[in-house]
């Protein structure tokens, strides 16, 4: 017999032998669950992502499997929302400010200045209210797990530093497709320009815009200042990621399983936090050691952009419900001992 032959029946004896068991193995295959994400996979949120997939695949035995997929692989946050609605895929993480054309309640958390720091931010997201508004996406097909940290947005651009509101005029400005956004840089004199996140690099390298508004995070793991100049720190807005969950799969998911991702969820969300926080903390430094020119407004320039920026809350009042707008400034109130 020759070896060819020898190899073949061998391949083919161990094919048979293991048919039945691989017939087993179908059965216990583990539940794939496609995680799309639009940063890449060195920052923040990509780690995040990686450690919730870690945590499920741990406290579920192997027999639930996280793909995660970043880069805007699975499309932009709005794509993959609707993915997500029709059930082509599981779950993404991603921007609350681009899911207000879903559940208008969302822009809630694009308030200028609603957050004064991030301890304010995780009570208020993490507790009633957040919950409140995160159950509203029920109803829309989307099923919210937790709030992560995007963190507080600054602006860059490649013009001249934003030293006061005035400089904003003439800024060809990328924002988040978002109605807030576009209507508050434009209050500022920006030309307000909405692109989603996928596009903005090569927007900025293009020279398409003059700059953009995101934490000193994302500028530092999406190279931002590879292609912009000047960095100024306003602060303008606390920015949350969202995990979401496709409802239409959420519903088929036995109460065990649901609990598996929920608790990967909450587990994430501290790991995330303190991982953002933690770089956070030193990118400004290695923004400025990349070649960043980094300037902080006036007390006083920040209050005249305060003052203007504000004028858009009785817009947002009325469209998130002036009985969650009142319930969140009296709980922030509370917070701050008035
Ligand atoms: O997919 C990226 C988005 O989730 C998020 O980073 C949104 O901050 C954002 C931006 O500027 O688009």
């Amino acid at each position: 017999m020759t070896n060819t032959r020898r190899t073949l029946l061998a391949a083919t004896g161990a094919a048979v032998l293991t048919a039945p068991l691989a017939g087993l193995a179908q059965d216990i295959k583990p539940r794939l669950i496609r995680f799309g994400y639009g940063l890449n996979e060195q920052s923040n949120q990509g780690r995040a992502v990686k450690f919730f997939a870690e945590q499920v695949e741990k406290n579920s035995g192997g027999k639930m499997k996280v793909r995660a997929v970043g880069a805007a692989a699975l499309g932009p946050d709005v794509q993959m929302q609707q993915a997500l609605i029709g059930g082509a895929q599981e779950m993404m993480v991603g921007s609350t400010a681009t899911l207000v054309g879903i559940t208008k309640e969302m822009a809630l958390w694009d308030t200028p200045f609603l957050f004064n720091n991030a301890k304010e931010a995780d009570a208020i997201l993490d507790g009633p209210i957040g919950q409140k508004v995160m159950d509203k996406l029920q109803d829309k097909g989307l099923v919210g797990l937790v709030y992560w940290e995007n963190g507080f947005r600054n602006m860059t651009n490649n013009k001249r530093p934003i030293t006061k509101m005035e400089d904003f005029d003439g800024i060809k400005l990328r924002v988040m497709q978002n109605n807030v956004y576009l209507e508050s840089f434009r209050k500022l004199g920006a030309n307000a320009v909405p692109l989603p996140f996928s596009e903005l690099f090569s927007a900025l390298e293009t020279r398409t815009v003059d700059g953009q508004e995101n934490p000193y995070n994302t500028i530092l793991s999406s190279k931002f200042f590879e292609v912009q100049k000047y960095l100024s720190v306003t602060n303008h807005v606390y920015s949350p990621w969202i995990v979401l969950v496709s409802k239409k799969w959420w519903d088929t998911l036995s109460k065990d399983e649901q609990k598996v991702l929920l608790d990967a969820a909450r587990a994430s969300r501290e790991f995330e936090r303190r991982d953002t926080r933690e770089e956070a903390g030193r990118a400004l430094a290695e923004l400025k050691a990349k070649g960043m020119q980094i300037n902080e407004l006036s007390p006083a320039e920040s209050a005249r952009m305060r003052d203007k920026l504000t004028q858009v809350n009785a817009g947002i009042a009325v469209n998130v419900g002036l009985d969650l707008w009142n319930e969140t400034q009296g709980a922030l109130a509370k917070m701050r001992g008035k």
